[in-house]
């Protein structure tokens, strides 16, 4: 099999496999790492300043010449700075995620930008292709970090038959049955971030990924649902806290206020008590940390028999 659809035609991508962008955790190193071994690395600007992205950018180019991409996360108080060094910096594909990116499409495609917006609806993706968006990450609520309230299984067959865009899955994605599924409900690549973050490459604290490593299938679990922002992660000390805090009643600023610093103490730090470890539910399906080649060539690899198997079982 070629492994190949339109999503590799569009950005130019040997397989339709991005990395999601992950506060914190894709810098340039772990992006340039996926790129070079024919996907989509992204670099997560976060709540970064612009400075700081440009400099991530700049290091990517350095590290691979296949292209790559820069996430914007929309709540981010530098998103306008961040969206100018994007456009200047012509970076080849911009994705978004926690919010509406449509005021800043017309800037990216002047310079013909890709623009991949990350939605947790039919209503966000019909909105995107209308306001001339490339493709969608339709991304279920399996996935690590800020998660909307669909599964992946009810909200990608339902976005695929709502645009004609081409809509990659993300959610729950970690290894070739994921991909095998994802192709399934109809979508023409998929995002995976948990599996690329337990990557040698990744820059993310070694105790972070051992975390994911040691991590059940019940272990990450969504905080701060009644702040409006809920984030998975893996449970621990500041999960706890959460927990604790929202049942008390605490006040939004309260609870923000104890996540504030979290991503960087679980990447940088590596604090598994009160760090906040954004994973994904297959957190509990992966059991190694190994080179970003590797893990492509596994997920790639493993679909003819994934295929052969489903055979298999409806012909038994
Ligand atoms: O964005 C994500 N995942 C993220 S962003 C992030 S950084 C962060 N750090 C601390 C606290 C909170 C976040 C960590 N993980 N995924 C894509 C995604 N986007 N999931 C859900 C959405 C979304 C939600 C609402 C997109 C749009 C939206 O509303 C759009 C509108 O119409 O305003």
């Amino acid at each position: 099999m070629k492994m190949q659809s339109r999503i590799c035609d569009i950005f130019g991508i040997r397989y339709p496999v991005f990395q999601g962008g992950m506060a914190w955790v894709s810098t340039a190193e772990l992006a340039a790492a996926v790129s070079n071994a024919g996907g989509l690395g992204i670099i997560a600007a976060g709540n970064a300043p612009a400075d700081w992205v440009a400099e991530q950018v700049a290091k990517c180019r350095t590290m691979t010449d296949k292209p790559f991409g820069v996430n914007v996360m929309l709540m981010s108080p530098y998103v306008d700075e961040v969206m100018e060094v994007l456009v200047r910096e012509r970076v080849p594909v911009v994705a978004t995620g926690a919010g509406n990116p449509g005021k800043y499409i017309p800037a990216l495609k002047a310079v013909g930008t890709k623009i991949v917006p990350v939605v947790p609806s039919v209503a966000l993706a019909k909105k995107m292709e209308k306001d001339g968006a490339d493709a969608v990450v339709a991304e279920g609520t399996e996935s690590g970090g800020h998660v909307g309230e669909l599964t992946t299984m009810a909200l990608v067959p339902q976005v695929v038959d709502a645009v004609s865009i081409p809509v990659l899955a993300a959610g729950g994605i970690a290894d070739a049955r994921g991909v095998v599924a994802a192709f399934a409900l109809g979508a023409e690549g998929v995002q995976i971030g948990t599996r690329f973050l337990c990557s040698t490459e990744c820059t993310a604290h070694e105790n972070y990924k051992q975390a994911i490593v040691a991590a059940k299938d019940r272990d990450a679990v969504v905080t701060g649902r009644s702040t409006g922002h809920p984030v998975r992660c893996l449970k621990n000390k500041l999960t706890r806290e959460y927990d604790r805090m929202e049942k008390e009643g605490a006040s939004i600023e309260e609870i923000e206020k104890l996540g504030a610093g979290g991503l960087r103490n679980a990447t940088v730090e590596g604090d598994t008590q009160m760090g906040s470890m954004m994973a994904g539910q297959i957190s509990g399906m992966i059991a190694d940390i190994k080179p970003c080649q590797q893990i492509m060539e596994e997920l790639l690899d493993g679909v003819s028999g994934v295929l052969a198997g489903i055979q298999e079982r409806l012909d038994a």
